[in-house]
């Protein structure tokens, strides 16, 4: 209840000052009457209660769905648990094991996709699997017919920070088999951004977010651990049309097409008009920079390069997840040459340039990169 009398008791003490220091001789009934609404206004709202008192934002949004989103919202409870004791409960450092995309797999690459398994095989939400971390995925027969979804999931972005307590996430998408007549296969999991029903990303940083989007806005939870709720923080997040910053691993600079390197040259001249020059914020993990953009505008880039055109980034389960979030907001997500949500998915660990934020900072970037500015 502390929580609840704080909030109040500042209401209190308006009506008091009101009242000239007073105190507040009113009749049982009559407090009573005042205080409910104030203090039921302040109740925290929840991730479910918000899907339920919400329906405009939430149009066609069944209770599987409703359902699914709290479970990731669940994975992040597990997750962030782990990571706020990482250094005391020996999940730092590498399994010793390379993953599907060549990478060294981290302790907390394992624990966190483990996670995710294991939650979506209890609850039958899926029907269908698929994972940074695993080069087929996981077809849930058991869960077919009944359960429509597929999620596609980065289950821990940003592991090159796991052991320096830097930001970390994980990335979501969602789709629906599309097949009643047949359990789906992994070719029905590879489709189009425009494709998707919901995405959004777990942040791991000095607070536990929830940030999802299914199609009608973009809105984000912060995990209250007092209550162990996820309450709204953030409702309808738009993103501003313009930033100030720009994140990019500038250490590549020299495997850029000459048009990219013409762009990022750009951001670091003064220029009035557009508020440059901009700064780097560049933490390492993709989920923390755009969320980062997302509430205070600029730009991400993860370009592709000379050696490879299709950049490192993949598209299924980390491009058109955050460029369906960002675009709900009104930014804008794009390889440089196209929208990111219309590239024609090919393969499920497909990878992709992207290049997301601010609508006019994404545009300009494009123009530049099509060689439209020099
Ligand atoms: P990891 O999860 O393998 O660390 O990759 C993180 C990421 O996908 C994204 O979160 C970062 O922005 C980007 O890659 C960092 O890549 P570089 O280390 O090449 O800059």
């Amino acid at each position: 209840m502390g929580r609840l009398w704080q909030t109040s008791s500042a209401d209190c003490r308006l009506l008091h000052r009101r009242n000239k220091g007073r105190s507040l001789s009113l009749p049982a009934s009559f407090k009573t009457v005042i205080l409910i609404p104030i203090i039921m206004g302040q109740f925290p709202l929840t991730l479910s209660s918000f899907i339920t008192q919400k329906p405009a934002a939430h149009q066609g949004v069944t209770g599987e769905l409703a359902a699914l989103l709290s479970q990731i919202g669940l994975v992040g409870k597990l997750i962030s648990q782990d990571l706020r004791r990482a250094g005391l409960i020996d999940i730092l450092g590498t399994t010793g094991e390379i993953n599907v995309q060549g990478e060294t797999v981290k302790k907390l690459d394992e624990i966190a996709n483990e996670t995710f398994l294991k939650v979506f095989h209890q609850n039958g939400l899926a029907c269908a699997l698929a994972s940074e971390e695993m080069e087929k995925p996981v077809l849930l027969p058991e869960n077919w017919p009944q359960a429509k979804y597929m999620l596609l999931f980065d289950p821990l972005d940003g592991s090159s920070n796991t052991d320096c307590n830097m930001p970390l996430g994980a990335i979501f998408s969602v789709v629906t088999s599309g097949h009643s007549d047949r359990m789906p296969t992994t070719d029905d999991l590879i489709r189009k951004g425009t494709e998707q029903v919901a995405a959004g990303y777990l942040l791991y940083g000095s607070s536990t977010m929830l940030v999802y989007t299914v199609g009608r806005g973009v809105h984000g939870f912060t995990l209250d651990p007092g209550i162990g709720e996820y309450v709204l923080s953030h409702e309808q997040i738009r993103i501003p049309t313009r930033g100030k910053v720009y994140g990019v691993n500038e250490g590549n600079y020299h495997k850029w097409p000459g048009e990219m390197q013409k762009y990022i040259d750009s951001l670091k001249v003064k220029d009035t008009a557009t508020g440059r020059p901009y700064s780097v914020r560049y933490s390492g993990c993709l989920v923390a920079d755009v969320h980062r953009i997302l509430l205070g505008g600029g730009i991400y880039l993860y370009p592709g390069e000379i050696e490879k055109p299709e950049g490192k980034l993949r598209l299924l389960y980390e491009a058109n997840p955050l460029a369906m979030v960002v675009e709900q907001a009104g930014g804008k997500a794009s390889t440089g040459a196209m929208r990111i949500l219309d590239v024609e998915a090919k393969q499920l660990h497909q990878r992709v340039p992207l290049i997301i934020g601010s609508a006019e900072d994404v545009r300009d970037a494009e123009e530049f990169i099509q060689g439209r500015r020099v």
